[in-house]
């Protein structure tokens, strides 16, 4: 039976990565790590109990077959190379290694499944490309523009515990109190005024669709609610397309349905994209409003389903 180590294991992606194993019924010899704060805490795959230890170099003397690291950028750096070349597969959550290595959306690109460190994207990118995909794949696209309404859960705990905090100083990740309010961006803006999340959309976007001429704006808002990726896509195919015909291929693509209205309270807990009201402008030029769990599809589910791929190659 495989060993697999969850990193990160009790941050709210690292649960939820938890829920999914559990609800896949992989079997396998599972080992939980996360910070000091956790120590000892017992969480649970499927109703079994694990206890979480402490992450450290005791990681690398484990030597486990998969890691998922449900980690940010300072801890992937540390330990997710020294555990690929110890000989693990690492799935790796953050955005550390993405220019680099392999960045996987199973449903659109799980041939570029190779090596030994993969890639999971950023949670806005795998909503927009789960939903352009059927139309790039059938019609081609020429360009897209993605606004983001982005829940408080893709920046962690601390951010949702800011969910109703009024006092600014009292504030534990966000800049500004977002109860009742919208932030016009997600991390560092840059000296040409663009934020680390609309810059991550962009570069992944492409990627992922393996389109380098496709030009791809973006603006990223945080949004006061909990769970749930919101995003408006406006976007210009390479081929004129009947609005209808264009929603057959949105569609031909695993886990995206088309539904009346695509909201977080339809799309939460759930493992479809969510896309509606399609717009036609003009012979080429359409919108559409998408939504996606950003803890599963956008997540956890994700890198589940590039796990279940590579556990399929070993052990199929
Ligand atoms: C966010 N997408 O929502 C980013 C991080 N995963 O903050």
């Amino acid at each position: 039976m495989a060993k697999i180590a969850i990193v990160g294991a009790s941050g709210v992606v690292g649960r939820t990565v938890l829920d999914i194993l559990g609800e896949r019924n992989i079997e396998a010899d599972f080992f939980l790590f996360a910070s000091k704060n956790s120590d000892g805490k017992i969480l649970y795959i499927k109703n079994k109990p694990y206890e979480v230890r402490v992450l450290d170099e005791s990681i690398f003397l484990l030597k486990p077959d998969f890691v998922l690291m449900c980690t940010r950028e300072n801890i992937s750096k540390k330990y997710a190379l020294k555990l690929a070349n110890l000989g693990a597969v690492v799935i790796d959550f953050s955005a550390e290694f993405r220019k680099k290595y392999p960045l996987v959306v199973p449903q659109i690109n799980a041939e570029d499944i190779k090596g030994n460190l993969i890639c999971n994207p950023n949670c806005a990118t795998i909503g927009a490309v789960m939903a352009l995909c059927g139309i790039e794949k059938n019609v081609g696209l020429k360009s897209v523009a993605i606004s983001t309404y982005q829940s408080l859960s893709g920046a962690g705990q601390l951010a949702l515990d800011d969910r109703y905090e009024t006092n600014p100083n009292r504030l534990k990740k966000l800049d500004f109190v977002i109860d009742n309010n919208l932030i016009p961006y997600i991390g560092k803006i840059d000296d040409k005024n663009f934020c680390v999340e609309e810059k991550k959309i962009i570069y992944e976007t492409k990627k992922i669709l393996h389109d380098k001429n496709l030009f791809v704006m973006s603006q990223t808002v945080r949004v006061p609610i909990d769970v749930c990726h919101g995003e408006s896509i406006f976007f210009e195919t390479k081929n004129a397309c009947d609005i209808e015909i264009l929603k057959q291929y949105i569609v031909t693509t695993e886990n995206v349905k088309y539904v009346d209205f695509a909201m977080p309270v339809f799309a939460r807990g759930k493992d479809d994209v969510l896309v509606s009201r399609l717009k036609q402008f003009d012979e080429t030029h359409f919108s559409m409003f998408v939504v996606v769990d950003n803890l599963r599809k956008g997540a956890a589910q994700n890198g589940v389903e590039i796990l279940i791929k590579l556990l399929g190659r070993e052990y199929g």
